[in-house]
């Protein structure tokens, strides 16, 4: 099927951006003689407001650029060469199916792994036709947790993920706090309803390790070291106890387990939770008088507090803030956390029910690969580019590079990841196919729709994992076949008028106007409508208990906190096959004193687990003890081949088994260039 009409010779068509970013622009997309030359920001989303970020402006560079993949292809060289030859689909996918039903057999389905995490991020191309494959097949099953993983669990624990604070309401608060959030880089709609509010009064914190450009501008920086948020937090809650400050009708009304969550935050005085912090008590003071005596107050939870072995309780006690200090019912308080969650879906168009399989934690995938038991013969990557972006990054190339493997990619560009495929498969773009985007900052759900022709012969994940199906002898009556009538199928399913609305005008009317005020439109979706400001289920599982906090890792070997934020470069990892400026590690001043090092050195970042070499930035815009390389960089970037997540551990946070990428402790030394 083509997806694409023939179109005049220069035209601008309108669609959405789907990647893994809170904002899901709306888009205007020039096409001339069938080829996109400009992407910018169209007017139909007002969150948009006519503008983009520079990464998706050079999007018509990955569609049209040396690295997109065309072709299906077979490896004949060694693992990881990235030597191909080019077959057809049909020689392609008759591989495929043959090899799962080998491992199936000899091994079990569950020796079959499905990896997949971001891609394009809609309701599309994840958990359709891929899920109802995998699960027929019996394959072992993917927990997805590289991100979100720590967050949602306590948002969902919490809150039952009551929808959140959107973008808009911003301007209406008196006092905003950025926790472990950079929308700067990582959200950038948001930042001029933060400038808004402050030109209107509002006073503006960043809890962040690193001067960021609106840390900058702010009232109050607290430059915690990574992973202590957690001792913030409580010692905030203490405080407001302790004070009075506690809004002690809403607590009774609207919460349970406030006594508890009390008990825990006892022993955080301002003086011990800043020792910890490494921060001044005085500014942590500051900080926890002006929310408790400004309203509204509104807390933009970010993700960079949850990439550490505190990251759940940390993100459990930011988020029960707004609770104790009784925030809510007015426009402008509350919190902003993901609000993936805010149109209530339930993914009902999986046709197959999930079988009880072996699950695997993704940031696990250098283990199961290693010492799986059954062994996994069958790797099938897409939406993801796991060489890069999974953390113990030597163990996972380990089990790329197993002969007895047979690995599978499906992506876009020849990635990190694509080079130790037995077969990759060429895989549309959102500008080349449907998607339902699902706005993750502010409440929106769009279709996004084909604008050109898909490049060489890539095709949708609907059609592949369709054509999978009936090769497998899995295809059953009533299974959609090609991406249109897979769109439409999901379209049928989500709740009227939603379907409806994105088949007729490209956009569903979010509820409430898509602003939802917490507490006076919208309420807790846990099972009593309660907050729960102590879940008890947790506290097994947390290692330290709820709320527990588990000291820093750093030893004298390795004293120094790497921290990967994003970059305004990519979105993860997607993008970075494009040229960019030469990647360094940033360091404080000091700390390059005491190694004796200056910008512009040689160095190598390492720890147990392994070795980064690249230059040095020097620069005091990150606080002392702790380094940083930008997220989502490719093996090329760096001079050894190694990314930061060579030296991230695989250990899980305390809650929601998320990764621990801000765990990693290294030392770095000067090298000869
Ligand atoms: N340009 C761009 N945009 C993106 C992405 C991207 O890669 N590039 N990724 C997308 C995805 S997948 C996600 S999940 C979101 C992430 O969105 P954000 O959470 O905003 O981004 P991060 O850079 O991961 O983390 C935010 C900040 O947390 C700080 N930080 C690190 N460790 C800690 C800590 O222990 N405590 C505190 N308080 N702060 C800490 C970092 O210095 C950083 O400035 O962004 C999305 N948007
Ligand atoms: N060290 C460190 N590592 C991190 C993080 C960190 O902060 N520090 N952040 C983590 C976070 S927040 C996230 S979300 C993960 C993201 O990790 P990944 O999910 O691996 O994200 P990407 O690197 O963007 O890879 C997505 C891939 O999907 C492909 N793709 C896009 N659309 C489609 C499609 O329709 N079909 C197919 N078949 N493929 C498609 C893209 O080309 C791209 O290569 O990374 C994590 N890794
Ligand atoms: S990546 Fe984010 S900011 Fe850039 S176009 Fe997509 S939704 Fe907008
Ligand atoms: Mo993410």
């Amino acid at each position: 099927m083509k997806t694409a009409t023939t179109f005049a010779p220069e035209h601008t068509v309108a669609t959405v951006c789907p990647l893994d970013c809170p904002d899901s622009c709306s888009l205007d997309v020039t096409v001339q003689d069938g080829r996109i030359t400009s992407i910018d920001g169209s007017e139909a989303n007002p969150v948009t407001g006519g503008y983009i970020c520079a990464k998706v402006r050079r999007f018509p560079e990955r569609l049209y650029g040396a690295d997109r993949l065309l072709y299906p292809a077979v490896r004949k060289g060694p693992k990881g060469a990235s030597s191909f030859s080019r077959v057809s689909w049909e020689e392609a996918l008759e591989l495929i199916a043959e090899q799962m039903l080998q491992a199936r057999e000899r091994w079990g389905g569950e020796s079959i792994l499905p990896y997949s995490y971001g891609g394009s991020n809609g309701l599309l191309t994840q958990d359709t036709s891929d899920a109802t494959l995998f699960r027929r097949l019996g394959a072992s099953r993917l927990a997805r947790t590289v991100c979100a993983a720590p967050t949602g669990a306590a948002n969902q624990a919490l809150y039952g993920k009551m929808p959140s604070v959107s973008y808009e309401d911003f301007p209406d608060a008196r006092l905003i706090v950025l926790w472990g959030a950079n929308p700067s880089a990582s959200g950038i709609h948001l930042v001029p309803y933060i400038r808004e509010a402050q030109r209107q009064g509002a006073r503006l914190i960043v809890i962040d390790p690193r001067t960021t450009p609106l840390a900058r501008q702010a009232d109050i920086h607290l430059r915690v070291r990574p992973g202590t948020d957690l001792p913030v937090a409580l010692a905030i809650h203490w405080y407001l106890f302790e004070e009075g400050l506690a809004d002690t009708a809403f607590l009774a009304a609207h919460t349970r387990g406030a006594e508890r969550l009390r008990e825990r935050a006892r022993p955080w005085t301002f003086e011990r939770a800043a020792v910890e912090a490494g921060i001044e008590a005085d500014a942590l003071r500051a900080a926890a008088e002006a929310y408790a005596t400004t309203s509204p107050a509104l807390i933009r939870c970010g993700w960079g507090q949850e990439r550490n072995r505190n990251g759940g309780s940390a993100s459990m006690a930011i988020l029960a803030l707004p609770a104790v200090a009784g925030k809510f019912g007015v426009r402008g308080g509350g919190y902003t956390m993901s609000n993936s969650a805010s149109w209530g879906l339930s993914r009902t168009w999986i046709g197959s029910d999930e079988p009880a399989t072996r699950l695997v934690n993704m940031n696990h995938l250098g283990r199961a690969l290693e010492d799986g038991v059954p062994p996994i013969k069958v790797l099938f990557v897409y939406n993801s580019n796991a060489a890069a972006t999974t953390p113990h990054q030597a163990l996972v190339l380990k089990g790329l590079a197993r002969e007895d493997l047979f690995t599978v990619v499906f992506e876009q560009v020849m990635t990190d990841t694509a080079r130790y495929a037995d077969v990759v498969l060429p895989a549309t773009t959102f500008l080349e196919g449907y998607e339902i985007a699902r706005s993750y900052g502010t409440i929106g759900l769009r279709l996004g729709k084909p604008v050109v022709e898909p490049a060489g012969e890539a095709r949708s994940n609907a059609e592949v994992f369709g054509e999978l199906l009936q090769r497998v002898g899995l295809w059953r009556e009533g299974d959609s076949t090609g991406e249109l009538e897979e769109m439409l199928d999901v379209l049928a399913r989500l709740p009227e008028p939603i379907g409806t609305d994105l088949r007729e005008r490209g956009a569903a009317t979010p509820p409430n106007g898509g602003r939802p005020i917490q507490f006076h439109d919208v309420w807790p979706l846990t099972p009593d409508r309660k907050v729960d400001l102590f879940p008890e289920a947790f506290e097994a599982e947390a290692p330290a208990g709820l709320y527990g906090y588990q000291p820093d890792p750093a030893t004298a070997e390795f004293p120094l906190a790497l921290i990967t934020p994003a970059s305004e470069r990519t979105v993860s990892s997607t993008l970075s096959e494009l040229p960019r400026p030469e990647v360094r590690l940033l360091m404080h001043p000091t700390d390059a004193e005491a190694r004796g090092l200056a910008e512009g050195d040689a160095v190598r970042v390492f720890n147990r687990l392994g070795d980064v070499r690249c230059h040095l930035a020097v620069g005091a815009w990150i606080r002392p003890g702790t380094v940083s390389l930008p997220k989502g960089l490719w093996r090329k970037h760096t001079a050894n081949g190694y990314t930061a997540n060579v030296l991230c551990p695989d250990t899980l946070t305390d809650l929601g088994g998320g990764a621990c990428f801000n765990d990693a402790r290294v030392q770095v030394e000067k090298i000869s260039s």
